[in-house]
């Protein structure tokens, strides 16, 4: 096995294992490579609808997405896919999975099943990389807080998938979520400190309405992204991510209009977040 990395602070490339068939010790050391890394690629991978939920099981667990359509014959996979006459894709501007439950889903394991001929590539940002870069000013400014997260204003009948040509295939439309997490987390398994503060689900810190906490999270979401904290994958058939929700943000590019793109995930079961 061999780990490249895919940019100076963001993701892991792994070659020389097949993900279907790895040893115990292998899985080991891949399951440490994602959480430090953010996200890990694997290459040319042989991995059936079958394989992927056996990869998931034998992670930890999966948990069922409420909202994405669900493979028919295989109902722990979302089908993450856009038509070619859809403009609307998902996932297409920076969050991180499932921060909208108390137990948020650790991450996901993505295959390619349908690709564009060109882009469609996804982007991931390391979180622990965002949180050192912040300012010692921001820093004790952001330390203890906490925020509310919800999916509610995205999924519901009238929310903002409703208004796109995406909300036909969604599921989940009367479903009220509602978390609360710490601004800054450790990480359950490195112990690095993470922001986890994301432009989706996060509406307002706790003991503060929606109109005070938009200047410090805009703030904080401007500081996520910074110059050397991304790595961006390009698709080919056989390629497989796995990536941690805690440690990093993610963006499926929107760039392949007029063309079918369909993927398959399955979301990995996580652990309570502290601070
Ligand atoms: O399609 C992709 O590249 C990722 C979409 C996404 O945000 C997800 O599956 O969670
Ligand atoms: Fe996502």
């Amino acid at each position: 096995m061999k780990m490249t990395p895919m940019a100076p602070k963001c993701g892991v490339e792994i070659s020389g294992i097949q993900l279907a068939t790895c040893s115990d010790e292998e899985m080991e050391a891949v399951k440490q490579a994602i959480y430090e890394h953010g996200v890990a690629v694997f290459r040319d991978q042989e991995f059936s609808p079958e394989d992927h939920i056996r990869f998931g099981k034998r992670w930890g667990g999966i948990d069922i997405n409420n909202y994405f359509p669900l493979q028919q014959d295989f109902q722990e996979i979302a089908v993450v896919k856009k038509e070619a006459d859809q403009k609307t894709n998902i996932g297409g501007d920076w969050h991180t999975d499932h921060s909208y439950d108390q137990i948020p889903a650790m991450g996901s394991v993505l295959v390619a099943r349908e690709l564009p001929p060109s882009g469609g590539d996804t982007m991931w940002a390391h979180m622990g990389a965002a949180y050192d870069a912040l300012s010692d000013e921001v820093k004790a400014e952001i330390e203890g807080l906490e925020a509310f997260h919800t999916a509610d204003h995205i999924y519901k009948a009238d929310g903002l998938y409703a208004q796109t040509d995406m909300g036909r295939e969604l599921r989940g439309h009367d479903l009220k979520t509602g978390a609360v997490h710490p601004v800054v987390i450790r990480h359950p398994h490195t112990g690095r400190k993470l922001l986890y503060v994301n432009k989706a689900f996060t509406i307002n810190f706790v003991g503060k309405t929606r109109e005070e906490s938009m200047p410090l999270l805009e703030k904080l979401f401007a500081a996520a992204l910074t110059d050397d904290n991304q790595c961006r994958l390009e698709w080919k058939p056989g390629t497989v991510a796995i990536w941690d929700n805690r440690t990093t943000w993610h963006n499926a590019v929107n760039d392949y209009q007029g063309h079918r793109r369909e993927m398959h995930r399955i979301t990995l079961s996580g652990e309570a977040l502290a601070a």
